[in-house]
């Protein structure tokens, strides 16, 4: 008989009979020791088309929300300042991205992590060209101080909607076991070329979904490859990463004129993104820090 079977601890026997139904024990070990895993499409309970349908979405909400042309992926070569804007908050575009966030595999696997209150907080696309620049290493747990790092406080739930075979799609890659370290990298760990720290890519076919602890470091290689990278990156956190109140809509203009110190406590926007389709790139930067020291 199966622990979860007594059902007593009703929070993890729920979760442990879907990892069992979706075969993912394998991946839930990878959670844990590396920070990260890959769910092939095949374990991923997508119905027929779905990545295809995905593709296609991403594709088509940026041509409508840019106002540009990106035709096949397999060959496109849009302006990448352009197709990487307005880039979030997809929901409403089209119900696939309604399914992409309530699949079920994705679903247990953001709960094994973050816990049965975990909640939604956001998706966008990237859209990757041939000679398209990588990212840095970084975490992507903005907000957290080191001396939290024994829990995932957020994750990362990437959906990839274009093959990456190798280097030259320009791929994520990942420090495995980097989540243990429980902070955010510090701007001399961060370059590719120069960190002292080992990196693996992620290769993945299309309809995979690939996610990670948002405190495991990443960063991206350039794409040399003609056509498309085209991901669909979904946000999910801990209940607690929400503010109890808004107090930035809705506090007088006047009390927080004459109360500077008030105007600095309730906080611009606690997350970066949370007016996402237009962040406020201000105040990214500030809030990053907060991720590599308790007092910053
Ligand atoms: O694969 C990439 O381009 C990096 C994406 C990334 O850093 C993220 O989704 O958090
Ligand atoms: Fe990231």
């Amino acid at each position: 008989m199966s622990l979860a079977e007594y059902q007593v601890y009703p929070d993890v026997d729920n979760l442990m009979a879907e990892i069992k139904q979706y075969d993912l024990y394998e991946h839930v070990v990878e959670l844990e020791a590396y920070g990260m895993t890959i769910v092939p499409p095949e374990k991923m309970q997508a119905s027929d088309g779905f990545i295809e349908r995905l593709r296609e979405a991403i594709i088509k909400t940026c041509e409508k929300r840019n106002g540009c042309e990106i035709g096949d992926y397999r060959t496109a070569s849009p302006a990448m300042a352009e197709v990487s804007q307005n880039s979030w908050d997809l929901l409403e575009e089209d119900e696939v991205f309604v399914e992409a966030a309530i699949n079920p595999v994705n679903v247990a696997l953001v709960r094994w992590l973050l816990g049965q209150s975990a909640v939604f907080s956001g998706q966008t696309w990237i859209i990757k060209g041939q000679g398209s620049d990588g990212l840095g290493l970084h975490s992507d747990s903005h907000g957290i101080p080191p001396g939290a790092g024994q829990i995932a406080h957020m994750c990362n739930a990437s959906w990839i909607c274009t093959d990456y075979s190798g280097s030259e799609d320009g791929p994520t890659v990942f420090v495995p076991g980097s989540h243990h370290y429980g902070r955010a990298t510090l701007p001399h760990e961060s370059d590719r070329d120069k960190t002292g720290y080992t990196f693996v890519p992620l290769i993945a076919k299309a309809g995979s979904l690939a996610i990670w602890n948002g405190a495991t470091w990443h960063a991206s290689e350039p794409r040399t490859n003609p056509g498309l990278r085209v991901t669909l990156v979904q946000n999910y956190m801990r209940s607690y990463m929400r503010p109890q109140h808004n107090y930035e809509q809705g506090t007088s203009p006047q009390l927080l004129e004459k109360y500077p110190e008030l105007k600095r406590l309730i906080g611009a926007a606690l997350y970066p993104y949370e007016d996402s389709q237009n962040p406020d790139r201000q105040r990214v930067a500030p809030f990053m820090r907060t991720g590599t020291d308790p007092f910053a």
